[in-house]
This record gives C-alpha cells, structure tokens and sequence, in this order.
C-alpha cells in the first residue's frame, strides 16, 4: 500500500515531503505536537509542529557538525551543556569524548525525549551514560540562573524560531550564554538556513558579534532541511575554531559517519557574496 506525503512548508514558497510508509507515535504535549514517521528515503523521522527535526539516515550530518567541530577544539570540554536536543544525538556525540565529565542537556518538552526514546533508539544511544544530567526545564530560565563560568562548552540543538524555540534566538539568551563561559570557552548553535532564512541567519551573526567579538558561521547540507546548505555558529571570545585538539579528532573519527579533520576545515568556507554581507554586520 502506498504511503501519504509528510510535507513541510516554508514562509519562502518552497514545501519539502517525504513519502511516509508507517505513522509510529503522534502526541501532543502543552508545547507542540511531535511525530516519529517511518519515511521511505531517510528512515525513521521526527517531526515537530510539522517541521522536520531529524532523521536516523541524515542526522548524523546535523549532529556530528553542531556537536564535534567544537568540541574537538575547545580547550576544555570536561562540563559540556545542551540546551534543546531532546532525540538525544547531540548528547551522544558528546559523550563520545572520555575527557567530559558532565553532560547536562535541558530540554523543555518531555514528550520529546520519550517519543525519541521509544521510536529513535538508533539516535540517542547515550541515554544511560552516567556522566549525562537530563533536565525537563526551560533552557532559558536554565541559562539564565546557572553559575557564571559553569560551562567549558554549551550546544544550543533547538527547534526553528517558532513556538518554544523563539526565546533561544533573542538577545538575553545568547548573553547568559557568553556569562556561563569562560574566555576560552565555546558556543556552537544551528543558525538555519542562510539561504532561506538569510535575516534570521544574519541576525543570529550580528547579535552573537555584539557579544563574543566574533562568530564563525560553518555550513554543510542536511537534505531533511529544505535545501542547500545549513548553517551552524561558532562563537568564542578567544578560542580559533581551526585549532584542532588532534587526538579528539582521531578519537571521534574512529566511530563517525561524516565529521574528520577535512570536513572540518572545509566547512568554515563561506560563499563570496554572504562573505560581504558579513563584512558588512
Ligand atoms: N528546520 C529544522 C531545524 C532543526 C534543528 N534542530 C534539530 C534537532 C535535532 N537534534
């Protein structure tokens, strides 16, 4: 029997499906509804208010990015925090490193983590590591009422900016963020899409250069996310995002899918005309 298209819609005009073969959790919690679909071409897929999030066939593109390139430069990574990535992926590429001693991930919607526990096993595959913290809160008010200096590195895996997510795009956010680092310390957050949500994108540039002095945006494709490329942001007051700690790097290469020291490298490249405009911020 043939399956019904899953499709997400953008504000630009371009819709994206996915051809879904089996339904395997559909729930709604105070914040949003959340979905696991078996879907033909990229597996098992969690969707949340009808937007793609992540699928067992590409996430390892989205989460090995956001999580390996700045944790295989950070000076320290022993008390890493995650604020969102409730399928559990950004915390099992953390936990792959034996120098972390503390992982604490914040998520604000339960439902998320259960559905992502049951349905997407594959995904988060560090859930009983005992080094990882798992708090059902809002990562906002987390952020906001943590220990300035508490956190070597912090991993913002949130949601479009829509719904709960909203606040993780704002000003006072990104600056709890930069209080809880130290000077060495790295943030490293996905920035959408600088093709098709370029303000949104630039905006995050602009606002995270008031705050740290500089930011690092780094692209790759993740195809359950519209098209082109997709951006993720390294922000740091002082720490070069190409200073590699070799011997994370060998380590984490042993088990990856698509992070080494090349893509790395290569991924810092930015586009002629996007490099002017962010000159220009
Ligand atoms: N347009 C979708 C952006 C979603 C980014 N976060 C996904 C969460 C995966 N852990």
């Amino acid at each position: 029997m043939k399956g019904f298209w899953f499709t997400e819609e953008f504000d630009s005009g371009l819709r994206v499906g996915l051809e879904v073969e089996r339904t395997l959790f559909t729930g709604r919690s105070k914040y949003q509804r959340v979905e696991v679909f078996e879907t033909k071409t990229f597996g098992k897929t969690l969707a949340i208010d009808g937007l793609f999030m992540t699928s067992v066939v590409d996430e390892a593109n989205y989460h090995e990015l956001l999580v390996q390139v700045p944790m295989c430069t950070a000076p320290r990574i022993e008390n890493v925090l995650i604020v969102g990535g409730g399928d559990g992926g950004s915390a099992r590429e953390v936990l792959l490193h034996p120098e972390v001693k503390r992982c604490v991930l914040v998520e604000i919607d339960g439902l998320v983590i259960e559905a992502s526990k049951t349905h997407l096993p594959e995904i988060g595959t560090a859930w009983d590591d005992p080094r990882l913290e798992v708090h059902i809160e809002d990562g906002i008010e987390y952020v906001r009422q943590a220990e300035t200096g508490s956190f070597d590195v912090i991993l913002l895996d949130g949601s479009d900016p829509i719904g709960p997510a909203e606040g993780l795009f704002g000003e006072a956010f990104y600056r709890d963020v930069a209080r809880l680092l130290p000077d060495d310390g790295v943030f490293a957050l996905q920035s959408e899409s600088p093709l098709l949500f370029k303000q949104v994108f630039l905006e995050i540039q602009s606002t995270l250069k008031g705050i740290f002095g500089q930011t690092h945006p780094y692209f790759r494709s993740v195809p359950i996310y519209g098209t082109g490329p997709w951006s993720w942001t390294f922000a740091s007051r002082n720490v070069d995002p190409l200073a590699l700690v070799p011997e994370r790097v060998e380590h984490v290469t042993q088990k990856s899918r698509i992070y080494n020291a090349d893509i790395h490298r290569a991924v810092f490249a930015v586009p002629q005309a996007l490099g002017r405009e962010l000159q220009a911020l």
